[in-house]
């Protein structure tokens, strides 16, 4: 309050000078002005008189003459005349003046001396009078003298009148201008800078751990908040880090890895070589929304799994650029800093026209290699079309990749999925020094199945390309070996699980990905209110207050067994009538892949059946199936993890399937029931799930049935062992592996 008093009084100062300062200036302006006025208007008076009065003096009337000059002396601020002869004797006055005083006489002899008018203000009897003295001639001789008195005291009168206004309007403008800033400073300034050095004070003393949290919310300071909260959180993260690390020194080296544990090993492996990703997907796209910009983090398991790596030890992610706006955000080099709130690596864009797209991805990729690695019993189709379009699109990012290495010695290249299944001999044909590791984050299938695909062998010999091929599990290896065996001419060496071919020599190993667990709960005080206020207003929002809650979260993809799983509830539903209108089953879908006609036939199928059950058993307020079929942002997903009693992964055939651990991950609580098919990978390492078959749909129902009805204690058991598993093989762990295994090859 003292500085707002301060700057009151700074502020009103100010203003009284300048208009102190502009008075002065008006009263100077309106004296002059009535001043000239006085003296033209006494001249004119004066002249006109003379003659008269010249007359009469001539004519030695002097009774006549007094009675002239009372007669005159009536006017308006005329104060009086008076006449002289030339000896400076009084003819003629008016009754009021002094015609004794000394000036008056002086001024009278000096204009007859002269022969010309003299004027001068003076003084008496308290009031200001203007005196012109004007001789008097016969034939060209003065003879005599009149002087003119007018009242000057009006000049004074206006000239206070407008200090006196000019003040009364500071005073007011001084006292509108205080409130206005009392206002501005105490409402609209200081009390969100308050706020937000409190905010400050307790983010840098450790109490507040969120950077959002307890932030003012003012459109001004938002640029300056949002650094605040960034800053808040780097802080967070921090401090979680140094305390993580300072705890890893006391305990075993196989304890849970941290970001800051993998950056320390980065700097180890890579010294000053940055890691280069390759990758369909970008991990942030920007959209046009109006005349605005927005970015969007794009739905996939690749992007949740390599962000954090990226993060960890910068480098620089190749991805297509699929966004709306994302010409408009890069640099003359097609490169952006992210993420966005806080740049830690490079992301650069390779564009591909809609022909390209089609083919290489929507085609080759989606409708050939996916359904062909996924035993889910959809056809693959091969099109010449596309699988040219597959090489050229490989190509393409190989001189975007080349372009970007040119200058490195020895780079390393971290390739991702069946997307790029050409890239590792393409680049190692340029740049045999390269160090390339692919991993393939679907399923590989058994040489059999693999077999119907016409291009099969330059796939396997692109591959080849790398110096080591990841897969998530050692069933996905076995069958990429064995594919191989049958394929290609190449030497075997089981015992290490590798590939010779033309003298170059590919290692295939499992690394089971994960997510970035940390050994933290996910929630501070904070964020827990957060987060219990968000979930209320989802029951509200839903109607979901008080039941037992199902999820889903997934791809609208057929491979995830979204079908298999609606199935499942309506079984359970007639199985166990007491669960209506207590049971809802919440499925989050996000649109994907939806220019191929398989995904859109199964998205209006999902519709469909999800349509068929509800009208089945809905009453009047419930109905049986909840789908929320669109993009959720990742902190939209977590509050339905969290109010889960069971979350269902049906796959009919993954890779690993991280929804799985997310659910785990986010159950600090230790309760809810994860029901997860045997066909994901992540069913090898969570057997504390309700491990089922999606083709097997009583057995889902009953599975469903038994999680909802699990005691506390049997989940915790169950998900206090599932949470071990997540923490000591989290993603951090994944890249560290999978880095040092490079390291070994160099
Ligand atoms: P995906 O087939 O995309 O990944 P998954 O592993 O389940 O499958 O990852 C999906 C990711 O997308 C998760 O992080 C999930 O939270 C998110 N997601 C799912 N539905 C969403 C929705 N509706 N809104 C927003 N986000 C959603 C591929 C393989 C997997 C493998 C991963 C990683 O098919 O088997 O686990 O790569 O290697």
């Amino acid at each position: 309050m003292k500085q707002i008093a301060v700057a009151i009084v700074l502020i009103s100062f100010v203003v009284s000078l300048v208009v102190v300062a502009f008075t002065l200036n008006q009263v100077e302006q309106e004296r002059i002005n009535l001043i000239s006025d006085l003296e033209h208007r006494t001249t004119l008076l004066g002249d006109s008189f003379a003659e008269t009065v010249e007359a009469y003096l001539n004519n030695n009337s002097a009774n006549y003459l007094q009675k002239v000059v009372e007669k005159y002396s009536n006017r308006e601020r005329l104060a009086g005349l008076a006449v002289y002869d030339n000896k400076e004797n009084l003819l003629a006055m008016s009754i009021h003046l002094p015609a004794d005083d000394a000036k008056f006489q002086k001024l009278v002899a000096d204009s007859m001396d002269a022969d010309k008018p003299k004027s001068a203000f003076i003084k008496f009897e308290n009031q200001n009078m203007y005196v012109l003295a004007l001789p008097l001639h016969e034939r060209e001789s003065v003879v005599g003298a009149l002087t003119v008195v007018q009242n000057a005291g009006y000049i004074d009168t206006q000239l206070t009148e407008i200090w006196r206004s000019n003040l009364i309007r500071l005073f007011i403008q001084v006292l509108i201008l205080s409130v206005a800033i009392l206002f501005l400073l105490r409402w609209i300034i200081w009390a969100p800078v308050s706020q937000l050095v409190e905010a400050i004070k307790s983010m840098r003393s450790g109490k507040t751990t969120q950077g959002a949290s307890g932030l003012p919310n003012f459109f001004l300071l938002k640029p300056l908040v949002t650094e605040v909260s960034n800053i808040g959180k780097s802080l967070h993260e921090a401090r979680l880090s140094a305390s993580e690390e300072a705890r890893l020194r006391f305990e075993k080296l196989d304890t849970p890895w941290t970001a800051q544990r993998l950056q320390e090993l980065i700097k180890v492996i890579l010294k000053d070589k940055k890691l280069l990703v390759v990758s369909n997907r970008e991990p942030y796209a920007h959209y046009k929304k109006g005349d605005q910009i927005t970015v969007m983090r794009p739905v996939g398991g690749v992007v949740t799994a390599i962000e954090p790596i990226m993060q960890a030890c910068s480098g620089t992610w190749i991805a297509h650029g699929s966004g709306t706006a994302d010409r408009e955000v890069v640099d003359k080099f097609d490169k952006i800093g992210v993420p966005p709130e806080e740049p830690k690596y490079s992301l650069k864009r390779v564009w591909l026209t809609q022909e390209e797209e089609d083919g290489y991805y929507y085609g080759f990729s989606n409708e050939g290699l996916w359904p062909l690695c996924h035993i889910s019993h959809a056809r693959p189709i091969f099109r010449k079309e596309d699988w040219d379009m597959y090489q050229h699109v490989n190509g393409k990012f190989t001189s975007t990749i080349l372009e970007e290495i040119k200058s490195v010695t020895r780079p390393i290249i971290l390739i991702q999925d069946y997307h790029f299944a050409l890239l590792p001999k393409m680049i190692r044909d340029s740049r045999p020094d390269a160090l390339i590791a692919m991993f393939w984050h679907i399923p590989w299938p058994n040489s059999e199945a693999f077999r119907i695909c016409p291009w099969r062998n330059q796939i396997l010999e692109g591959l080849l390309g790398a110096d080591l091929i990841g897969f998530h599990i050692q069933l996905h290896c076995n069958n990429f070996i064995d594919t191989v065996a049958r394929e290609l001419e190449s030497l075997i060496d089981y015992e290490q699980f590798a590939v010779r071919r033309e003298g170059h020599v590919t290692y295939v190993k499992p690394f089971p990905i994960s997510i970035a667990y940390t050994n933290t709960s996910l929630h501070t005080p904070q964020s827990t209110a957060y987060f219990k206020q968000k979930i209320t207003k989802i029951q509200r929002e839903h109607k979901l207050e008080g039941k037992l809650i199902g999820l889903g979260v997934d791809r609208m993809d057929y491979t995830k067994g979204i079908l298999e799983r609606l199935t499942a509830v309506d079984i359970f539903l007639a199985k166990n009538p007491k669960m209506k209108e207590k049971f809802t089953f919440v499925q989050i879908a996000a649109p994907s892949r939806t220019r191929i006609k398989k995904y859109k036939e199964f998205s209006d199928d999902v519709i469909k059946k999800t349509v068929e059950i509800n009208k089945k058993y809905q009453t009047r307020d419930w109905k049986p199936i909840l789908l929320l079929h669109e993009h959720h942002e990742r902190d939209e997903i977590l509050p339905f993890y969290e109010m889960a009693h069971v979350c269902m992964v049906t796959s009919l055939h993954d890779g690993m399937n991280l929804v799985a651990k997310e659910f785990i991950s986010a159950r600090s609580d230790e309760k809810g029931v994860l029901i997860l098919s045997e066909f994901t990978g992540a069913s090898r390492e969570l057997k504390d799930a309700l491990i089922v078959n999606p083709y097997n749909a009583e057995q889902m129902a009953d599975a469903i049935y038994t999680g909802l009805t699990m005691s506390q204690a049997e989940q915790t058991k169950r998900m206090r062992k599932m949470r071990e598993t997540i923490k000591n093989y989290n993603i951090y762990r994944w890249s560290a592996e999978l880095l040092k295994t490079m390291a070994a090859l160099e």
